[in-house]
């Protein structure tokens, strides 16, 4: 089965690596600069240190959305803006930036502005934004590190819409930039959406979008415009397509149809010559054109009609001013099918009345006819999307609020809690996507203190404690930063009833809790109790360690939750649980490095974090596998020292699809443990067996637990962006 929602990342019957096909793969000349990066060197020039909030809160914001709005109308030679205007052009821009958000995973969206950097530099559907993103350096240049390219993006795309007469929401900042590419899975195909490759979605193979892509060809942000695989004739596909990519951005249909007719409001499509009559994407064209692709003829850029998309024509008749014509004409006419000159599928109104065609983009005494991309056409062919169509033709003001938000959504869904937000424009409203969490008080000393005797006195064992913490915390996302122990949603649907929790040992853990917590939150209760087990787990193993503890969590009630937004969040696999719910195909030990990296967590700390929690037999289900230790319970290298130990022989369990091993004594044959994959990694990976061999080693038992703290202290306050 393939594209299981709710976590799995599975991709038709290949076993498929991690990261899909790579950079390196697409360009295999580029230049190779990660090699300067090893060693935990840093690619950011400003410093890992420097602090993006304190520079951005020192912005003239006034001054910059000023010169915002100046560059707008500021056509250059080098790249004329159609209409005169460049407001529909950075709209695409800032769109395309956050429309690479995907809730499966919380990876892509604008969040780090990494539309600067290969593959999404050069992918098919960003073409021309190159130009885009250089109209605006002079304003970077000037706000220098004032303003990330990350939140310049989406601000350029803001102050378009509302130089253009549109409806905004608001604007929050904060999203700092990155210098290198991210490492995101983007799918495994080799062709390019303009090479042909094959939708994702087919219905008549059983082939479903495969999680957690959200795009439905490869260099697509979302949709074919030209219809499914590039078909015009297959409206119901069309808006199947949408519907389930939408749906992957976190939008519903209200949502999806007016964020589509919104941003068509605005602007036109590009396809005046043949696409392949073009130079190369910018990541693989030549030196001398400093990074700009897509060029025609170098000689004429700027000159004559440009091609992007292949598609040609505006969708209203005033492409640079924002009302209901974009409705008032899709349900005004018919719309027949035509070919553009690049000869792509695009639709136009039969019998256009004059005042209904819209002027050229460069020469405004011409009168050119409107168009509709298929995936236009299906808001009027799709009853569902029809009948939002239409109530948003009959009531502007519906559209204008709907959109407004949408875009907000659109632009903010992958910058976590409200508190993240910078600036003068963040609205006062809270937003049921944000997560809101009400403020909560921290415990005093004294009842941090008489708590955690409590706790220990209570009957619940170490693992039930640290289970439960882990539950709590482990959610949190470094990719839209989401999740985490903030509001005690473990306590809630659907997360107390995921599989990977132990439900039933959950609710009696916390229940517990809630006997004994007083006046604390169960979001901090939680958390605490999972650090008087780790104390405890430390003592037992001859190590007096005090863990850090950060309280002032606030629990978040059903009222604040959208439970339906977190199913995506379900752990498939959790190797530092060693949890995983069924054989998929990519490897478990994948799928551990995968979640080590949305907690952020470095070689070091996943490997601390796994060890320790085995010795805890902090494992899902209480199996055997992975607890190599006689002493379950206490915080002890156990788990690395037996890992390593050759007298024991390791062989798959027969009929467990290799995840599931037992490891004999040498000597004997007599069993001595189980493990999984997401275990014996860290022995047959040379580079993971380097680390378990730093934490087996005689000496080094209180660095371990010392590491251990910290490791899970970073985990348990990840989200805590309410404190600085
Ligand atoms: Fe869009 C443009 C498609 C959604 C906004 N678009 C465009 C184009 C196309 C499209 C094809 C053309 C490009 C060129 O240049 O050539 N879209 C599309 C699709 C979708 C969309 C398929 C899904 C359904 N959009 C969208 C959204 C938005 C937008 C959501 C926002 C909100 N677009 C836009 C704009 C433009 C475009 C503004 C124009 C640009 C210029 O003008 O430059």
């Amino acid at each position: 089965k393939t594209g299981e929602m709710g976590g799995c990342p599975v991709h038709g019957n290949a076993m498929r690596s991690l990261l899909g096909r790579t950079n390196r793969d697409w360009w295999p000349e580029a230049l190779q600069l990660d090699i300067l990066t090893e060693g935990g060197r840093s690619a950011n020039p400003a410093g890992e240190d420097f602090d993006y909030a304190e520079a951005f809160n020192a912005l003239d914001y006034k001054a910059l959305k000023e010169d915002l709005h100046a560059l707008m109308t500021d056509s250059q030679d080098w790249w004329p803006a159609d209409y005169g205007h460049y407001g529909p052009f950075f709209i695409r821009m800032a769109w395309h930036s956050a429309g690479t958000y995907r809730t499966g995973d919380g990876r892509g969206g604008a969040g780090s502005g990494q539309q600067r950097f290969a593959p999404l530099n050069s992918w098919p559907d960003n073409g021309n934004l190159d130009k885009a993103r250089r109209l605006l350096w002079p304003v970077k240049r000037k706000y220098g590190k004032h303003i990330s390219w990350a939140d310049l993006m989406i601000l350029a795309g803001n102050v378009a819409i509302e130089s253009m007469g549109g409806p905004v929401f608001g604007f929050g900042g904060g999203r700092k930039d990155v210098f290198e590419p991210e490492s995101t899975y983007w799918g495994t195909e080799e062709q390019w959406v303009n090479e042909g490759v094959a939708t994702r979605i087919q219905p008549k193979e059983g082939m479903a979008l495969e999680n957690p892509l959200a795009a439905i060809q490869m260099g697509l942000i979302y949709v074919n415009p030209e219809g499914p695989g590039g078909d015009p004739h297959d409206p119901e596909g069309m808006a199947r397509d949408m519907r389930e990519t939408f749906a992957r951005m976190a939008m519903n249909d209200e949502e999806t149809v007016a964020l589509t007719a919104g941003g068509h409001a605005f602007g036109k499509c590009h396809g005046a010559e043949p696409t392949d009559t073009f130079g190369r994407a910018p990541e693989g064209e030549d030196l001398h054109l400093m990074g700009f692709g897509w060029l025609n003829d170098e000689d004429e850029i700027g000159k004559g009609h440009i091609t992007t998309s292949g598609i040609e024509g505006p969708w209203t008749p005033n492409p640079t001013q924002w009302g209901g014509d974009y409705f008032r004409l899709l349900f005004k006419y018919e719309y027949e099918l035509v070919k553009s000159p690049a000869g792509a599928f695009q639709w136009t109104p039969i019998d256009p009345e004059e005042a209904d065609m819209a002027p050229d983009a460069r020469d405004p005494s011409k009168k050119v006819p409107t168009i509709m991309t298929t995936a236009d056409m299906a808001l009027k062919r799709d009853p569902e999307y029809r009948k939002i169509s239409e109530r948003f033709r009959d009531d502007q003001a519906a559209l204008d609020d709907a959109f407004a938000r949408a875009w907000f959504k659109l632009c903010h869904r992958d910058m976590g809690p409200k508190v993240r937000y910078l600036g003068p424009e963040v609205p006062e409203e809270d937003l049921i996507w944000q997560d809101p969490v009400p403020a909560g008080k921290a415990p005093s000393d004294g009842d941090v203190a008489a708590f955690k005797a409590k706790v220990l006195d209570s009957g619940l064992s170490v693992s039930e404690l640290v289970k439960a913490a882990w539950a709590s915390a482990s959610t949190y996302r470094h990719s839209d930063h989401r999740g985490g122990a903030n509001g005690a949603r473990v306590r809630l649907a659907p997360q107390k009833d995921w599989a990977a929790n132990d439900p039933d040992e959950l609710a009696k853990v916390l229940g517990k809790l809630d006997e004994l917590r007083g006046n604390m939150s169960m979001a901090d209760a939680i958390v605490l109790a999972g650090s008087a087990a780790v104390e405890k787990a430390a003592k037992d193993a001859g190590v007096e360690i005090t863990v850090p503890f950060m309280g002032g969590r606030g629990d978040a009630g059903e009222e604040h939750t959208d439970a339906e937004s977190f199913e995506p969040m379900e752990p498939f696999a959790d190797g530092f649980r060693n949890y995983l719910r069924s054989k998929a195909d990519v490897k478990t030990e994948d799928m551990m490095i995968d979640k080590a990296h949305l907690l952020g967590l470095s070689i070091p700390e996943m490997t601390v974090l796994v060890g320790g929690m085995r010795a805890l037999g902090a494992v899902s289900g209480n199996g055997k596998a992975g607890v190599l230790t006689d002493r379950p319970g206490a915080l002890t290298p156990d788990f690395f020292v037996n890992l390593l130990d050759m007298g024991t022989k390791w062989a798959p369990v027969e009929d467990s699809g290799d995840e599931e091993y037992v490891g004999t004594d040498r000597k004997s044959g007599k069993e001595r443990w189980r493990a999984t994959r997401a275990d014996l990694v860290f022995g047959s990976n040379s580079q993971l067996r380097a680390q378990a061999e730093h934490y087996a080693e005689m000496g080094n038992e209180a660095a371990f637990v010392c590491d251990f703290v910290s490791a899970w202290t970073k985990v348990m306050n990840a989200d805590r962006f309410d404190v600085s």
